[in-house]
């Protein structure tokens, strides 16, 4: 496709400090940002991200481009970056996506507590669907969690269960992702390239689980976006060891809580964010075992989280921009 400045379109598979790999026109163009489209080193990374729809002008024997534009987003997923000295830095990891695939094996490594609810919270907070992905079922599964798995479906989250190793649920998987843009996040290990190759047949570096540890290695180390055969866009990323969802206010996390909505209406304050509100709707739910502990103290704790990054990051309160 080709504007009126007779530039082309394309979309970002991957990019790497202000080098990205675009796909124009059914092929993959190395291209460089414009100079003026990076704003200081700290945000060049936010520029452009896999998924970002772009203007570049090719070179004339056409083997390499610049970008000049990257075009309005619908959406994004984004963090804060984990360099915490460093203070507060956006860090996109993905742009215009249909939905969230969180990857967690049911054991090697070990769910950890809290850590599922997180992701789905940044689906929330940036209004992209997730879907959980429980892989590994092969293997036999972490008891502690185990029972939790089902209660997401009861708030109308997906829920999936694959082997990449037997092939279980891959063809589900795969059904998933067609025509949709998809980005599949979770820890290190727990088979995202794994599944990624099996459902779709493609190539990738799969990392053993450390036998001493039961962690992944970290062997994907960049987002990359792939194009599907049958439509849409798949991107696999690199491990995560945390996730703390970019310029998240209370209240969105409050409601990135789907499951607290109801129990919610019960109680006495509408601006309660149940923690230590008196009459709390939901913790009378937590009480009731309409609710699980376990999700209220996954809310608490990246509440914590929340309130102690106001203080570290600025010293003041954030500013939305
Ligand atoms: N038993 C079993 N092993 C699996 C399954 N899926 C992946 N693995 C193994 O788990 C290990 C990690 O798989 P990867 O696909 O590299 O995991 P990843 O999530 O891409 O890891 P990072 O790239 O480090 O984030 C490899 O040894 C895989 O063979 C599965 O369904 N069952
Ligand atoms: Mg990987
Ligand atoms: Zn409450």
């Amino acid at each position: 496709m080709t504007n009126e400045d007779g530039r082309m379109q394309g979309v970002v598979l991957r990019a790497h400090s202000g080098h990205c790999r675009v796909l124009c026109e059914h092929r993959e163009v190395d291209c460089r940002l414009r100079g003026r489209l990076k704003q200081g080193r700290q945000e060049a990374r936010t520029v452009a991200v896999a998924g970002d729809r772009v203007e570049l002008e090719m070179a004339p024997d056409g083997s390499t481009g610049v970008i000049e534009a990257v075009l309005p987003r619908t959406n994004k997923i984004s963090r804060m970056s984990s360099k915490r000295d460093r203070g507060r830095v956006e860090q996109v990891l993905m742009a215009n996506l249909d939905q969230v695939v969180v990857v967690q094996s049911v054991s090697r490594p070990d769910p950890v507590a809290g850590f599922v609810d997180r992701l789905l919270v940044a689906a929330e907070r940036f209004e992209v669907d997730g879907v959980l992905c429980l892989n590994k079922v092969d293997l036999a599964p972490d008891v502690a969690a185990e029972a939790r798995w089902s209660y997401y479906e009861t708030f109308g989250c997906r829920v999936l269960r694959t082997s990449a190793e037997t092939g279980e649920g891959v063809a589900e998987f795969g059904a998933l992702l067609k025509g949709k843009t998809s980005l599949l996040l979770g820890a290190s290990g727990t088979g995202k390239s794994s599944l990624l190759a099996r459902a779709t047949g493609m190539e990738l570096r799969v990392g053993e689980v450390t036998e001493k540890t039961g962690l992944g290695r970290h062997t994907t180390t960049l987002t990359e976006l792939f194009p599907l055969s049958e439509g849409g866009f798949i991107a696999d990323s690199p491990g995560i060891r945390g996730f703390d969802a970019w310029d998240l206010e209370i209240a969105e996390l409050r409601d990135a809580f789907p499951d607290f909505h109801e129990p919610g209406y019960q109680c006495r304050f509408t601006t309660c964010i149940h923690r230590d509100e008196p009459d709390c709707g939901v913790k009378a739910a937590v009480t009731a075992g309409r609710i699980p502990s376990w999700r209220l103290d996954a809310y608490l704790g990246m509440l914590k989280d929340l309130d102690q990054g106001r203080v570290d990051h600025s010293g003041q309160r954030r500013r939305r921009s």
